[in-house]
This record gives structure tokens, sequence and C-alpha cells, in this order.
């Protein structure tokens, strides 16, 4: 399998991790969706990341699909999100909020390169998303004892939750202040700390 995109994305991140501990070899391409966007919409005609070229030359492309995907590899024994009912229900809902998060910080950034005067409105509507996205993320956590949001070891919504976070905080480094939100700081230490995420990681750094 090969994998398309940069680490610097949440999206390819949340997959490659998955992928370290699901023990799935892949190769990497780190291509750009600007510099490479030849090679990259050869695989997604959508020219985006990631995408998740299989052996046989099929390709996927949503890191929802994907994780869908390497979920069915990986069995359900090992599957990282609980297997049904309100804990998976859960899960989903940890992993869309903090992919919301995620989408809305990748959008701030388009609209400060793309625009040479960017949106008020649409600058602050998605603050108040991302603002808004925490603070229930935030409260979530805190509500959980454990070392990961379902146990003992980590699953999709760890990963998501830590793969936003880290985007967030080199892509818009005032939107997330780790005091008022102690328990996702935490989360993102303990997450940051292990294997798959230290070897999968691409810092994010916003163009001159
Ligand atoms: N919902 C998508 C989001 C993926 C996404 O936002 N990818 C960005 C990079 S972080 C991208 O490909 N941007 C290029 C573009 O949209 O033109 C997913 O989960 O895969």
């Amino acid at each position: 399998m090969i994998l398309i995109g940069q680490y610097d994305s949440p999206f390819v991140r949340r997959v490659a991790v998955a992928m370290s501990i699901y023990g799935l070899s892949f190769e990497h391409r780190p291509w750009s969706t600007f510099s490479d966007a030849p090679q990259v919409s050869r695989f997604n005609p959508l020219t985006r990341v990631p995408t998740l070229v299989l052996d046989g030359g099929e390709s996927l492309i949503e890191s929802d699909a994907i994780i869908d995907y390497l979920d069915e590899l990986a069995g359900p024994q090992n599957a990282l999100y609980p297997p049904g009912g309100p804990a998976r229900r859960k899960a989903m809902r940890i992993c869309a909020l903090s992919a919301g998060v995620a989408d809305a910080a990748v959008s701030l950034f388009y609209e400060k390169v793309f625009h040479r005067e960017p949106s008020e409105a649409l600058t602050e509507r998605r603050r108040e998303q991302i603002a808004r996205g925490l603070d229930a993320l935030e409260a979530e956590r805190k509500a959980t004892t454990t070392p990961f949001w379902f146990g003992a070891r980590p699953g999709h919504a760890d990963i998501m939750v830590a793969c936003a976070l880290r985007f967030l905080r080199e892509a818009h480094p005032t939107l997330f202040d780790a005091s008022a939100r102690p328990a996702l700081a935490v989360h993102a230490v303990r997450c940051e700390g292990l294997p798959a995420f230290r070897d999968h990681a691409q810092a994010f750094v916003p163009p001159a």
C-alpha cells in the first residue's frame, strides 16, 4: 500500500498512525497537494490527501473511508473503534468533533494564504467552530479517567484528537491555550510520546 500526503496534514497523519499501530506496512509518498499536484491527481481527481493506493491499484480517498478499510484489515478483535453501542457512537462523535476542528483550522489557513484580504465573517466563524469544538472535547476528556479515551490503549478517537491539536497549535498558535484546556493538553503529550506518533510527524511550517 502507498500512503500519499505529508504528515503535517492531520488527516494524513491519523491514517499513518493508525497503520503503524495496526502493524500494517506501507510506502509513503510525501507529496504536496500544491507543488506535487499532478502526481496527487493521478490517484485522486480532487487533488486531496490522504489518498491510499492499494496493492491492486485501487485508490481510497477521505480519511474516514481509509480508516474503515484499515479496520477491516485489522479485524474486529484489533479494531481501534469500540465494537458497537454507546462507546462506538461516542468514539465517532469524538472523531467527528476533532476532525471538524482540524477542517476548520485547515480552512482558516487557506483563507489566509489564498485571499489578500481574508473574509472577516468566515474567519470569525471558523475560530468559533474551533473554540466550541475544543470546549466540547475538553469537557469529554475531563470526564474520562482512563489513560486514553476508551481505556488503556489509544484508538481512533485519541489519534484524531492528537493530530488535530498538533496541526492547530502549529498553524494557529494563538487558538490553543493549554492552560485553558488542560485535559486536552495532557492528552496531546501522552499521544505524542508514543512511537507511532513520534515516527509519523512533520512540523507544519506556514509559508513566510
Ligand atoms: N475530510 C478529508 C479532509 C482532507 C483534507 O482536508 N486534506 C487537505 C490537506 S490537510 C487537502 O488535501 N487539501 C488540498 C485541497 O483541498 O485543495 C479527510 O478526512 O480526508
